[in-house]
């Protein structure tokens, strides 16, 4: 049987702290912003709190280009506020895990400055410097091969002073880290026990799976979606890597840790958490977030999204790491596009289509992830100029597009759908001028709609989404088979029904998502007998029949207990 852990038995929200709560009326939100509003994530009853980064950084890529990683980003406040936010937490029971940012830095990080500065450097090594192939422009060569940025472009860039490329798999102020060199990770995993002994309570790793890179770093297939991937994640020594970390740095702490993974299968993710593997607790897959990539291979052209491939791809993972590891579980972050806009609707049906995922979220085999905003609802931006546009990674596609000759209006129709931004505009906190989120002026725009969708609205009124979420987390507190129970699915090739059953000894949880607009009739397996029933969590009002047979109304959700 599984083994009882708090990690799985707690719901986490991550906080995006620039677009949280801005205490000081700069536009920014900050560290004493977040603690201004721990009496609402203990209102809501969350138990952990993811935090995006808040390390000093140059801010290229929103933090996660590191410059210093044991000092607080100016705009954010100080280590003083840190630990006031640290201690707040703590003392409402409330856990911390922090960004652990360790495949790449930023290029004004120390290590890399000194890294650029000479071949000869003792931190020419912490990055990864090769010479250009053949003569090339000016005598620097091509890049020495043809892996791709994800944000778009080369992932090498020439620096004149010392005539070699260096190697970024993101921006190129994000040189990636030489994990070969035994000095970087003994660096890391320094500053990893540094935080751990500030007293937080674990990590998420970003891309941890893109540590390790192919020896002798060759070309990658041009035709797929990231050209390269295929030789840096989970690269040859990724495993090695990670477990070491976890020997040096997590081996005998109470934290808990999840890794951000790109590229990560259910076998590799099994070998990164399962009982034998390298000792973390959770991965963030891919899989069911990029079903909708297009042709391109990547997010940048819209495709399809059928709910049986979905199905499919879910339940592969909660079987898959059945005793074998330990899901986690969600629909989106500060990478995605809002989850109402993306796998609900945010027009007519936004508040039954947002209950209905989080009760997917929170009655699924895993850890739920809930992105701040989402439990009001927040939907994505309506963008109509191209200035609108802020995330690094879109506005290079912007710039592609541009220069390919497509018209503006149909460029920002893709943005409006993928980019990061609709994540990250303020949280609507109130209908007040922006949307109570500063004083000043926002860093980045306010959804128009905060006027209907925001935190006092939503706090105030029955039947709200805000209200349910929080209903919902109750639930899981108090329902072991929701934490524990196994997971089957039901219906498999239905294509507008969601429909699986959670077995904890006599206990079963029958869950069942319409997702869509389409009114179908549900019929529950024959082979699935139950004497009793009851409808513990639904986002319409319910008769008292059982769930032998009943038709759905859109987006409808309902979750049986069985006897
Ligand atoms: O994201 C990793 C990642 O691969 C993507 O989701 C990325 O946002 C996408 O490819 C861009 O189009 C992590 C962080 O969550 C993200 O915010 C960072 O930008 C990225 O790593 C680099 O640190």
């Amino acid at each position: 049987t599984e083994s009882r852990e708090w990690w799985k038995e707690s719901v986490v929200y991550q906080i995006y702290p620039r677009s949280f709560f801005d205490s000081d009326g700069d536009g920014v939100g900050d560290l004493r912003g977040v603690e201004a509003k721990l009496d609402y994530l203990a209102a809501l009853g969350v138990d952990v709190v993811w935090l995006n980064p808040v390390y000093d950084s140059p801010n290229a890529d929103n933090g996660y280009d590191i410059r210093d990683y044991r000092a607080i980003m100016e705009e954010f406040g100080t280590m003083d506020d840190f630990d006031r936010l640290l201690e707040g937490l703590h003392d409402r029971d409330i856990r911390l895990i922090m960004d652990l940012v360790v495949n790449h830095t930023s290029d004004e990080h120390e290590w890399f400055q000194q890294s650029r500065e000479s071949r000869e450097s003792e931190f020419r090594d912490f990055y990864i410097w090769r010479d250009g192939r053949g003569d090339g422009p000016g005598g620097r060569g091509e890049p020495p091969n043809n892996w791709e940025s994800a944000f778009g472009g080369s992932a090498w860039t020439y620096d004149e002073r010392t005539e070699q490329y260096y190697l970024h798999l993101f921006d190129e102020k994000q040189p990636d880290l030489n994990w070969e060199n035994p000095a970087v990770r003994e660096r890391i995993y320094d500053m990893m026990e540094w935080w751990l002994d500030e007293g937080i309570d674990g990590f998420r790793m970003d891309v941890i799976d893109l540590i390790s890179k192919a020896d002798g770093l060759p070309d990658g297939d041009p035709d797929s979606g990231w050209t390269g991937a295929e030789h840096f994640m989970t690269g040859p020594r990724a495993h090695e890597y990670i477990a070491e970390m976890y020997d040096e740095v997590l081996a005998g702490r109470d934290v808990m840790t999840v890794g951000e993974m790109p590229g990560a299968t259910v076998e590799e993710a099994q070998q990164y958490l399962g009982p034998d593997g390298d000792g973390l607790n959770m991965v963030f897959h891919f899989e069911h977030v990029s079903l909708d990539y297009g042709e391109s291979g990547d997010r940048w052209t819209v495709g399809e999204f059928p709910l049986p491939e979905f199905k499919q791809v879910l339940t592969k993972w909660q079987n898959g790491l059945q005793g074998e590891g330990w899901n986690s579980v969600y629909l989106g972050n500060h990478d995605w596009p809002r989850i109402v806009s993306r796998f609900g609707d945010d027009g007519l049906y936004r508040i039954e289509s947002a209950k209905l995922l989080a009760t997917m979220l929170f009655t699924l085999r895993g850890t739920p992830y809930v992105y701040q905003g989402d439990e009001i609802g927040m939907t994505n931006f309506p963008f109509e100029r191209e200035s609108q546009v802020q995330d690094v990674s879109a506005r290079n596609f912007v710039e592609r597009k541009k220069r390919e000759g497509w018209p503006m209006d149909e460029i920002l129709e893709v943005v409006s759908y993928r980019s990061r931004d609709n994540a990250r505009t303020p949280m609507q906190w109130s209908d007040d001028e922006n949307a109570g989120f500063t004083e000043g002026e926002p860093w980045i725009p306010v959804n128009p709609n905060h006027d209907a969708v925001n935190v006092e609205d939503a706090a105030a009124r029955e039947g709200s989404i805000w209200n349910y979420y929080r209903e919902l987390i109750r639930f899981r507190k108090s329902t072991p088979v929701a934490v524990y129970g196994d997971y089957e699915l039901l219906l498999p090739d239905d294509p507008d029904v969601y429909a699986y059953l959670r077995t904890l000894g006599d206990d079963r949880l029958l869950t069942v998502l319409n997702f869509g607009e389409a009114t179908p009739t549900f019929s529950l397996p024959q082979s699935v007998e139950y004497e009793d029933s009851e409808c513990v969590l639904h986002n319409y009002a319910v008769d008292a029949e059982g769930p032998r047979s009943f038709e759905l109304r859109p987006y409808e959700a309902r979750v049986y207990e069985l006897e």
